[in-house]
Formats: C-alpha cells, sequence, structure tokens
C-alpha cells in the first residue's frame, strides 16, 4: 500500500513545469515506429519487488522509451541491453520488456531512476535532480530490505551521494567516486555499485559490454545474500 501511494504521488508530480511540457510534447511527436500508440507522457515511478535486496538507480526515462511504456527502462535500447543480462542472473522473469503490462517481473529487485520525467537531451536541471529527490527517498524508505544499490551511470551515482547526504548516512561526498565498478561499503552496512550507463551510446560504442556489465551485477547479487 505504501509503495502504491508513492507510485500514485510520482505519477501525478508536477513540480518541473520545463520536464511536463517536454514529456507531453515527446507525446505528440511520436516516433513512426510507435504512431498507433498512447505515450504515458507522465512521470514514471519504480519497478519491481516490494522485498527487493538490489536498487537498481538509473537517470530519467528515456523519450520514447519509459516515456512512452510507463516502466522503467522499457522500450528503449537501454532496456533491451539491460533486461536480458537481469533474467540471466535470476532477477527478471523475462528477458524482453515491451509493455508495462507484458508480465515481467522482477525478483530481488526494485529499478528506479534519479529522474522520473524524461528530460531535453537526456540532461535533466541540477534542480530537476533535487525537486525529484523526495519521490526516490520515498522508495527508498518503502524498500526496507535493499542491501545493495547499483548506480547506473555518474548522474545516478551523485543522485545517490545527495540522498545519503541528505540523511546523514554519510557527511561528505569526496570519499566516493563514480567509475565503472566502483564498490562501497556505506557506512549503514548497505554496499553501493556503479557501472557506466547502459545507453546505446555507451553499449554501441563498446564503452560498456554486457560481461562488464554482467560482472557488476553477479557482485550486486553476491553481496545482497542472494
Ligand atoms: O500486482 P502486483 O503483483 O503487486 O504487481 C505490481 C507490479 O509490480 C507489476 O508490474 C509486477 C511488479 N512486481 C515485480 O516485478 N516483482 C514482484 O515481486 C512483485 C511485483
Amino acid at each position: 500500500p505504501l509503495l502504491l501511494q508513492i507510485r500514485e504521488t510520482i505519477i501525478t508530480c508536477e513540480r518541473c513545469p520545463r520536464l511536463r511540457d517536454y514529456c507531453r510534447g515527446i507525446g505528440e511527436t511520436k516516433r513512426r515506429a510507435y504512431l498507433d500508440q498512447t505515450y504515458w507522457s507522465r512521470p514514471v515511478p519504480g519497478f519491481g519487488d516490494p522485498r527487493a535486496r538490489i536498487l537498481i538507480l538509473g537517470l530519467a526515462p528515456g523519450a520514447h522509451g519509459a516515456n512512452r511504456t510507463g516502466r522503467p527502462f522499457t522500450g528503449d535500447g537501454s532496456g533491451d541491453f539491460m533486461y536480458p543480462v537481469l533474467h540471466e542472473l535470476g532477477l527478471a522473469s523475462k528477458p524482453r520488456a515491451v509493455t508495462r503490462d507484458d508480465g515481467l517481473k522482477l525478483r530481488h529487485a526494485w529499478i528506479a531512476s534519479v529522474v522520473r520525467c524524461a528530460p531535453p537531451g537526456d540532461k535533466p536541471l541540477p534542480q530537476e535532480i533535487r525537486n525529484c529527490g523526495t519521490h526516490l527517498a520515498h522508495e527508498i524508505q518503502a524498500l526496507p530490505r535493499v542491501r545493495v544499490v547499483v548506480c547506473l551511470g555518474k548522474i545516478a551515482f551523485d543522485g545517490y551521494m545527495a540522498f545519503l547526504l541528505q540523511t546523514g548516512v554519510i557527511t561528505r561526498k569526496s570519499d566516493y567516486h563514480f567509475s565503472h565498478g566502483a564498490e562501497y561499503l556505506l557506512p549503514n552496512g548497505l554496499h553501493l555499485l556503479a557501472t557506466y550507463h547502459p545507453s546505446l551510446r555507451n553499449t554501441n560504442t563498446g564503452r560498456l559490454d554486457r560481461v562488464m556489465f554482467t560482472r557488476v551485477f553477479l557482485r550486486a547479487r553476491e553481496l545482497a545474500g542472494l
């Protein structure tokens, strides 16, 4: 019930006018392949197992991915890269994420992002990231079994750092540095892992490949006691 309330609060959020306008606009200039679809075009809540031990934290909905389908990493290149890995490791029931009602379930994992609206150029403003921080904080507080947080990319990493600072888990950021494969034990006993973001910009260029990505999630599973 708590997660359901948070979901509703996120979906109806209007805190960032620039992002709301942009997301509604994407639904009006659809890609050719999706012309017959009604875009979600609202903020995208997290998704997964309420008993999750692993929190996967991305940047923001893709304009024609989660902003279209309404579920994180569903229907875009990033998801096409990530879900097969999650499935291979037993964290997702299927390797493909197509629509928000495709029956895909996560096990032991929850997927969210630091910004819940698709931002122009995939670049949210600092104020927009701050605005959205309460949504992340609420979801995190409703997921008490999380032991490992996997940050996808530096913006997600910095967003999670802001949460840790605000909640007093850490007192300064300078002890923590983003890099692919970075791993930290936080003062509260949680583990923080980082990987490059699985966007096509990284996966098409070979900056991030499936082996590198899988290795981080194998470690996450191990640290989560799974
Ligand atoms: O109705 P429900 O079983 O609580 O599922 C709601 C929602 O959460 C649905 O999109 C499946 C997903 N989910 C999941 O991914 N993993 C779980 O363990 C439970 C629910």
